[in-house]
């Protein structure tokens, strides 16, 4: 590379953090081959993209930083790394600043794209930014069409109706966070649900391979795999139906099926059918439909809130006992779930608990602990009991344990048609449609005569006008006749398109294939994703630790079975970066408490930043914002800077042998260097940056020292070791070094790993206390090897002990390996 500028005295990282980004970028130092001819091994890594949202925050520093520091230690250890970035460009913001200052969502998105751009390149990523990807461009969402079309024709993509928020006053559509507290944020009316038809991906038809898939993922955070296999909510239990006079059959869905002696009264869901029917008659019914109707139903709230329902007046027939249960409307039953009805059994289950005692309904105990002696009634008097146990007063499966009477239960009902084992998922199939303009269109036509009718592969991409108008409320899509009308791609008659688009979670459940052929313009993956595929290291945030997660292992799924890709799960290992905050808090805009990377910057430089993120916490915690830390890295940076002009005022001497003081202070470097290692591997970035510090305590003694040239020698050595340790966390001032101290012809990105010199370490020297009758009175280094004999001589020798013991003779000397010496004197 160019030769250096004249030293100045400073560094001066405003100009040369730029320069040497600009020389990276000319050179394509990150333009990563598919299939390297020199058979390196291949390294992916992928950090999660951003939502181009016109700024960068801290919580993006810190996770491209650390993708960053990974992607660069993988280079020097030799590998070929993938590291990509791009947009998460389709969403709600972009159509709300566009009502607000009248620019169009696309123009407002491309301009904040250009800026963050800007702002990244100037953090000194090591991206391989040909393949940069936006997902609102229609060479991305093209593909995504095309496989869409394919998912219909195999019915894992259908249409169904389902709920949604609906602002009455706005007559519009509105998205879960355009709902504060039951209402709407424009204009404060309250919610209501309707249901319309809307697009699904049928993820439940992969649920058990979605679950089996989390046992075999040892690289993810086992939280993360507990949070998506709750998510997913497999509940073994059974069906049962009860007869309805007037209805006909209700069934339930119930994880307790040896309780069904105990059960005292049915619940159905407001939405339920038997409660629609019930209106008829019961006026008071109808009333609780429509108090339902504007509540949530979100199941968070529904835990929380008080129970309430009301008497249908509908009676069922119990399949066992044949007796009489009453059948109630309940707002805690979902109707989402299951089959939005519910046995209830007041004895055994809190919500049916709570319910029973506000409508004075009976609570009759049916299990017990083993080893229960009393009253069964008493066991329930003030609250549920939910544990298993020995079923009493329950017919023919009294004395049964609980996980036996569960089978048998099933089976009595199976031999008379009235239930079944069920396996239930509180998993929901994918609903993608999005009444919003700013989305993938979704590729269907309706037509009067062929019906649904898929868009062809030769008409897509079905394109987003970008010229449009954002107006209050609505779809800009659905009033754009252009747009909507169509002749039917089967029968040529006048037919209309679907105007709602893609849920963006789409976008990002398959960007981390496409990377790997990003300029693909005939197909959506190929051949390439078998070599990069799947990602190595994965970082991101805990907040997708279950939605986007599960929708990229499910879309690989899907990729998989249409033969684009062969790998069964996307990311091998998951890294999910800690907070950042600031006074204890989560730095956000709301909170008015953030830092502007920016301004960071060009006060201090990217590499001050990268430290700074690097050295105040491991990647997992969260990260304390501090001022005087920033300045702190600021300064060791400076520090490295001096150590290495000092050095550079000392010619380097040939290879040869190092005194022996040296021989004791190179042990210690290869002890700091082997932890800083091991550090690497675990991601204890945190650490790495302390062995460095020490390392430069070593180099400030050495150059402190008159010059030697065994001094010299290991200067030098202990700057290429730190420099390198260095460079992936600090890429442009160890850069710098590197060729000022003309260690290499080429380029520290470039340089070897380091190893560890195993001779050396072994020679590495412990510190002794030495005591005389138990009081401290001296410290010796000796050889970490060094036996007990040596050790004595050494202790007994030292100038402090021999004046304390004061001639007295010595009864015993000992030796505790690796702490202390004690001396005895008489
Ligand atoms: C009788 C029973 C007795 C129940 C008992 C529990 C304890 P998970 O584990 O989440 O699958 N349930 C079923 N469908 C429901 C719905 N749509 N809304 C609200 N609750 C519903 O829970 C399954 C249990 O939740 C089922 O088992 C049912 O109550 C209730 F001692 O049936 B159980
Ligand atoms: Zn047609």
């Amino acid at each position: 590379m160019a030769s250096p500028a004249p030293e100045p005295h400073r560094y001066d990282f405003a100009a040369a953090e730029p320069r040497w980004q600009r020389e990276w970028a000319a050179r394509g130092c990150f333009h990563v081959a598919d299939c390297p001819a020199d058979g390196r091994r291949k390294y992916y890594v992928l950090e999660m993209f951003p939502y181009p949202s016109g700024r960068i925050h801290m919580g993006h520093v810190r996770n491209y930083t650390l993708g960053d520091v990974i992607s660069r230690w993988r280079r020097m250890q030799g590998m070929n790394v993938l590291q990509p970035m791009g947009w998460d460009a389709f969403g709600l913001p972009a159509e709300g600043a566009a009502e607000r200052n009248g620019v169009a969502p696309a123009q407002w998105t491309y301009d904040n794209i250009a800026a963050m751009r800007d702002q990244l390149k100037r953090l000194g990523l090591a991206y391989d930014w040909r393949r940069e990807i936006a997902t609102c461009r229609p060479e991305y969402y093209r593909w995504e069409q095309w496989l869409f079309t394919r998912l219909y024709r195999k019915g894992l993509a259908y249409r169904a109706t389902a709920p949604v928020n609906w602002c009455p006053k706005d007559q519009t559509v509105l998205a879960n966070e355009q709902v504060v507290d039951g209402r709407c944020w424009r204009c404060d009316t309250l919610v209501e649900r309707r249901e319309i038809p809307q697009w699904f991906l049928r993820i439940t038809a992969y649920a058990d391979e979605l679950l089996a898939g989390l046992d075999g993922l040892p690289g993810w955070p086992e939280r993360v795999a507990t949070m998506q296999r709750n998510w997913i909510g497999r509940s073994e239990g059974a069906e049962i139906r009860f007869t309805v006079e007037g209805f006909g059959t209700l069934t339930v869905f119930t994880t307790r099926p040896d309780t069904l002696m105990g059960a005292t009264y049915l619940a159905v869901a407001a939405e339920h059918p038997l409660a629609v029917a019930a209106c008829a008659e019961r006026p008071e019914v109808a009333r609780f439909r429509e108090e339902c109707r504007v509540t949530q139903t979100a199941e968070a709230a529904v835990e929380t809130m008080e129970k309430r329902g009301v008497d249908t007046g509908r009676r069922a027939v119990h399949p066992l006992t044949g007796g009489t249960l009453p059948v109630y409307a309940a707002n805690f039953v979902l109707m989402g779930y299951g089959e939005g009805a519910v046995m209830a059994v007041p004895a055994h289950d809190e919500r049916d608990f709570a319910f029973a005692q506000r409508y004075g309904l009976p609570v009759v105990p049916v299990v017990v602990p083993e080893d229960y002696q009393g009253a069964p009634g008493d066991l329930v008097r003030d609250a549920a009991y939910t544990g298993p146990g020995r079923l009493v007063d329950s017919g023919p499966f009294t004395g049964l344990t609980s996980n036996d009477a569960r089978a048998r239960v099933v089976e009595a009902l199976a031999s008379i048609g009235a239930g079944a084992p069920r396996v239930q998922l509180r998993l929901r199939d994918w609903g993608v449609s999005r009444q919003r303009y700013w989305g993938a269109p979704i590729p269907m036509i309706y037509c009067e005569a062929c019906g649904v009718v898929p868009v062809p592969d030769q008409d897509l991409p079905v394109r987003l006008p970008e010229d449009v108008v954002i107006t209050q409320g609505g779809s800009a899509l659905a009033l754009r006749a252009d747009f909507v009308n169509v002749s039917c791609p089967q029968c040529g008659t006048a037919a209309r398109r679907e105007t709602d688009t893609f849920d963006t979670f789409m976008e990002s459940s398959w960007y981390y294939a496409r990377y790997c052929c990003h300029d693909n313009d005939r197909g959506m993956l190929d051949a390439r994703v078998r070599h990069w595929l799947p990602v190595d290291q994965y970082i991101g945030g805990i907040e997708h630790a279950i939605l986007h997660l599960l929708y990229a292992r499910f879309f690989n799924k899907l990729l998989r079975d249409e033969g684009l890709l062969g790998n069964d799960e996307p990311f091998t290992r998951l890294l999910t970066q800690g907070m950042v905050l600031k006074d204890g808090t989560k730095m956000s805009k709301s909170k008015g408490n953030t830092v502007d990377p920016q301004a960071l910057i060009e006060q201090y430089g990217a590499d001050t930043a990268r430290l700074f993120i690097m050295f105040a916490a491991p990647p997992e915690q969260s990260l304390e914002w501090s001022d005087d830390a920033v300045a702190g890295a600021h300064r060791f940076l400076r520090r490295l800077w001096g150590l290495a002009r000092a050095a550079t005022q000392r010619p380097r001497p040939a290879n040869g042998d190092y005194d022996e003081s040296h021989r004791a202070l190179r042990a210690d470097m290869q002890a700091l260097l082997d932890q800083a290692l091991r550090d690497y591997e675990r991601y204890h970035f945190n650490t790495v940056v302390a062995a460095c510090m020490g390392l430069a305590n070593i180099l400030q003694r050495l150059l402190d020292e008159p010059a030697s040239d065994s001094g010299t020698r290991l200067s030098y050595e202990g700057l290429s070791l730190v420099l390198r340790l260095l460079a992936p966390i600090v890429p442009h001032i160890t850069h710098r070094l590197w060729q000022d101290l003309g260690f290499m012809p080429e380029a520290i990105i470039d340089a070897p790993w380091p190893t560890v010199d195993a001779e050396a370490l072994k020679r590495a020297t412990v510190r002794l206390v030495v005591q005389v009758n138990g009081k401290r009175r001296a410290e010796i280094t000796v050889d970490a090897d060094c036996d007990r004999a040596a050790i004595e001589a050494r202790a007994l020798g030292d100038e402090a002990v021999m004046r304390h013991l004061g001639g007295k003779s010595v009864a015993k000397v000992v030796v505790v390996p690796g702490r202390l010496v004690n001396i005895v004197s008489v």
